[in-house]
């Protein structure tokens, strides 16, 4: 399977998070890609290749163009002012507020983030856009017959809706690669989406759209980031009602309730007619992943890798979340892994 990755992901490190009232060390740290990379080396995968540059165009499918214009000058405009940390949001337009955009770049930062956790550092742009590369690059890989590509994405995308920002997302690579899929020929795509935290950037894209399946497993909103979306009751509007499908599960899940899920989200994908297949790939599922609730142990990794395969569709895996370092790895791989054992 051919991995797509460069190192523009490293321009991407905002200095910190903002959790538990401090602002500590990200979790979504640049070293979660050199464990995947060192896995991949240690069995024997192919030397990841380089993205090519798509450009905006695909971006704006999904994107807004004045979300994607503050994305690029924010950071700039954020110094301009004198500010001298990364640049974080914390205001937002709420319940008891109107919502019209500011002028000033802080609260132009309100507006388009939907999470304080995640700044926008001096590389952001870079790197975001970059990753969108990859998404792409990997896509074009799968449509032109390869069965399967890893997209090694940095910093993740599943977050992002198409104007706001959060949770470590700033543009949605698999959504531009699902959307790109479509362009190239699939009448229907399915996104299946595994990482522990809901899609909520991907579920608002496509909400109202009949071609494109979403599939999610994840920490019930009750209990987990991102909170305010993800709950079993949302399954589309309009057109696209029936065309989403949430599958909250509770703290302590492990393999034997999350697989149930699984096997029923694949069902779907299955009676759905998918022509394609992207699987947001999140491995924070982990027992021992430090801000997530599911008990998978590195063996489900695998088991799930060849269940997927099961579907027998061109399949485009896009990296998400995963902060059990040492063992991002393992993990990620693992179900790489157990596809292609499974192919
Ligand atoms: N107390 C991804 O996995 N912080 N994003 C949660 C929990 C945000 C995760 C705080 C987590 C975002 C791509
Ligand atoms: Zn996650």
């Amino acid at each position: 399977m051919q991995t797509i990755y460069n190192e523009a992901h490293d321009k991407h490190f905002p200095k910190g998070e903002i959790y538990g009232g401090e602002l500590i060390r990200p979790f979504e740290c640049p070293e979660r890609v050199d464990f995947i990379l060192d896995r991949m080396k240690a069995v024997g995968f192919p030397v990841p290749r380089a993205p090519d540059a798509f450009g905006l165009g695909p971006v704006l499918e999904i994107h807004d163009r004045a979300y994607l214009e503050f994305l690029r000058t924010c950071y700039a405009q954020w110094k301009a002012e004198g500010f001298d940390g990364d640049a974080i949001a914390t205001m937002w337009p709420s319940r008891s507020t109107g919502a019209r955009i500011p002028d000033y770049v802080d609260g132009k930062l309100g507006y388009y983030a939907l999470a304080a956790e995640s700044a926008i550092a001096e590389g952001t742009w870079e790197a975001a856009t970059a990753s969108a590369d990859i998404a792409l690059t990997a896509q074009r890989i799968v449509s032109g017959g390869a069965g399967s590509a890893f997209a090694l994405c940095r910093p993740p995308g599943h977050h992002a809706t198409k104007d706001q920002f959060g949770g470590y997302c700033y543009i949605n690579n698999a959504a531009i690669a699902a959307q790109a899929f479509r362009r190239d020929s699939a009448d229907r795509v399915a996104i299946l989406d595994v990482d522990f935290h809901h899609g909520n950037g991907t579920q608002a894209i496509f909400y109202d759209r009949p071609d494109v399946l979403f599939c999610s497993l994840h920490g019930e909103p009750q209990q987990a980031f991102p909170y305010f979306l993800g709950y079993a009751d949302e399954t589309g509007t309009g057109s696209g009602e029936g065309f989403n499908a949430n599958y909250p599960l509770p703290p302590g899940t492990s393999f034997d309730v999350w697989g149930s899920a699984l096997r029923d989200a694949l069902g779907r994908v299955r009676d759905f007619g998918a022509d394609a297949l992207v699987v947001s790939l999140g491995v924070d599922t982990f027992e021992k992943d430090p801000i997530c609730f599911f008990k998978l142990v590195s063996d489900d990794y695998l088991t799930y890798g060849a269940q997927i395969a099961a579907l027998r569709l061109p399949t485009l895996f896009v990296m998400e979340g995963g902060y059990a370092v040492e063992e991002v790895g393992v993990n990620a791989v693992g179900v790489l892994q157990g596809f292609l054992d499974a192919a």
